[in-house]
């Protein structure tokens, strides 16, 4: 019996019905294999899904340096959102303002529900603005903001008459959609609409570049910024990580657009390839043969031989400098097996980097990724309107319908591939996993501990809510959205910092050495029955 076909007999029928179609094993036969994904998750099972906000204010608009984002709600979800993302951010001139160390909230208490919380925005941004005089203001609507109506964009509105600056509401409370994707689309519609466009500010240099998906977790944007710029290439702004208000609305007079996270933002490509005929490269820094591959694509889009001369010279310096090291952390990993259970882009990205080292992703799990994402081409056109994922797309269509696209045209994908670019690089998971590998949508904590269990891999990749359940049965546990607080992992450098944390924890197992207390004896005292 398959492992997959394992898990699914412990579940009662229901949820056995819903279940089967979350969890593939791969057979990459005939037929392509699937999987049902963005679909609500089945009440009480413990998902370990975040919400629109977090989507929305956390990981897209929150990592903006010199806007300051407020929070209007309770204090907890303001406190959540900031910093336990470890997005990097620091002043890049003389002057600019940085804001990430601050974490803006309205507090909503109790009598603001019942009252109204508009006035206390606006009192709380009149003191923002005497405090510390932002030219742009972001305010992020949590769950209660929705259902006792304030008005968000109009206070925006009223912010900007009052003060000349730019301010955006977004109405990304906690309950929309069925997960952080619906938080993605908002905040890129509200940065298309507002900022990107705004500026006129054109590259100084010949080959102008904006990274999209890129939230500098652990200094990974640096890492690529480092090697970009060591080719010759100008970084116009990067979405969002160590990104900014400033360099964001210059953004639409880059060359090209570099898509790193294909989840949070694919939307702003396809909108300004619509809108100002900037194209975009689908790439991945992650993993050393990724890197190298991502770099030889866009030095071949702008088809310059001096450029693809000096890509080639830097990639044979980058590489002589670290493959010592990538051979030893390769002699200590390869043939070890990894799972991932991350967001919606990462374990795709993820599992290419352990190939470096002669590791293995059998398992590979998303919180709420889309279909594409896993199946690796262009489903849209499928997806069943049911009433679910009718109410997933009334609120994640583009308000301007025309401009939404989530990939390539025919026609683009024939004009890309005419400058001899390849597109099959990085489409999602399933054409670079093996068959027998386990894919997971909207994975949860007892599926995560059955198939550690049934398929044993010697290191789990996934977040702070699994991360130390997974250690305490004894199986090495990193995290893929944090790193632990280490590296970067992106690009060359960001390679060996994961060869060497990755070959650190699986040599130093030491949840594995000891015998936990409740597996020798009983820890309630007590007897059932009031004996
Ligand atoms: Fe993109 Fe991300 Fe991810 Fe994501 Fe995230 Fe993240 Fe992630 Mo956490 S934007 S989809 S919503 S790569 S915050 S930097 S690590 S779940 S896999
Ligand atoms: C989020 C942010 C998160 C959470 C990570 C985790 C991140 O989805 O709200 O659960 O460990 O990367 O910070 O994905």
């Amino acid at each position: 019996m398959k492992e997959r076909d394992i898990l699914l007999e412990k579940y009662s029928s229901r949820v056995f019905k819903n279940r089967k179609n979350h969890v593939t094993q791969l057979e990459l036969g005939e037929e392509p294999d699937t999987i049902t994904a963005n679909t609500r998750t089945i009440p009480g099972i413990v998902t370990e899904r975040g919400c629109c906000y977090a989507g929305c204010k956390g990981v897209v608009v929150g990592p903006m340096k010199d806007v300051v984002t407020i929070t209007h709600g309770p204090i907890g979800c303001a406190f959540y959102s900031w910093g336990t993302r470890r997005n990097k951010a620091k002043p890049s001139y003389e002057g600019e303002q940085n804001f990430i160390p601050y974490s803006f909230c309205t507090d909503m208490r109790p009598t603001d529900i019942v009252f109204g919380g508009e006035k206390k925005l606006e009192d709380g941004i009149d003191e923002i603005m005497q405090l510390f005089h932002p030219k742009c203001i972001f305010i992020c609507s949590t769950c209660p903001i929705g259902l006792i109506g304030d008005d968000v964009q109009a206070v925006a509105r009223r912010v900007e008459k009052k003060y000349g600056i730019t301010a955006i509401g977004f109405s990304c409370e906690g309950y929309k959609g069925v997960s952080q994707s619906a938080g993605h689309h908002i905040a890129n519609n509200g940065l298309m609409r507002q900022v990107i466009g705004v500026g006129d500010k054109k590259p100084k240099t010949k080959y102008s570049l904006n990274i999209l998906g890129e939230y500098n977790i652990g200094g990974d944007g640096w890492e690529q910024e480092r090697i970009l710029k060591r080719i010759g290439y100008e970084i116009v702004s990067v979405f969002t990580g160590d990104g900014s208000f400033e360099t964001m609305k210059n953004s639409h007079l880059a060359d090209l657009n570099l898509v790193m996270c294909h989840r949070s933002i694919n939307y702003v490509a396809q909108m300004m390839k619509t809108k100002y005929g900037i194209d975009w490269l689908k790439v991945n820094f992650i993993g050393v043969g990724a890197t190298c591959k991502s770099l030889r694509m866009i030095a071949q889009y702008f088809d310059d031989p001096e450029l693809i001369a000096r890509t080639e010279e830097v990639i044979a310096d980058e590489l002589s400098l670290i493959s010592d090291e990538i051979e030893y952390y390769k002699s200590k990993l390869k043939g070890k097996t990894a799972g991932i259970f991350v967001g919606g882009s990462r374990a795709h990205h993820y599992q290419l980097l352990l190939r470096d080292f002669g590791m293995e992703t059998i398992i590979a799990g998303y919180e709420f990724a889309h279909r594409d994402d896993f199946e690796g081409r262009d489903i849209i056109s499928q997806i069943k309107p049911d009433a679910d994922s009718k109410n997933i797309e009334e609120i994640t269509v583009s308000p301007d319908e025309n401009l939404y696209r989530e990939r390539y045209t025919a026609e683009e994908i024939e004009a890309l591939k005419a400058k001899g670019i390849e597109l099959d690089t990085y489409d999602g998971m399933f054409p670079d996993m093996e068959k027998g590998y386990v894919a997971v949508d909207d994975y949860n904590l007892f599926e995560t501990d059955e198939l550690i269990k049934s398929m044993k891999p010697d290191i789990f990749f996934s977040g702070i809510k699994d991360k130390y359940s997974i250690q305490k049965a004894g199986v090495v546990s990193r995290q893929m959205h944090s790193y632990d607080y280490s590296g970067p992992y992106a690009g060359f450098n960001g390679a060996v910092n994961f060869g060497r944390d990755i070959t650190m924890s699986i040599y130093t197992n030491a949840w594995a050495l000891t015998t936990p207390p409740w597996k020798v004896a009983p820890l309630l005292g007590g007897k059932i029955g009031g004996e």
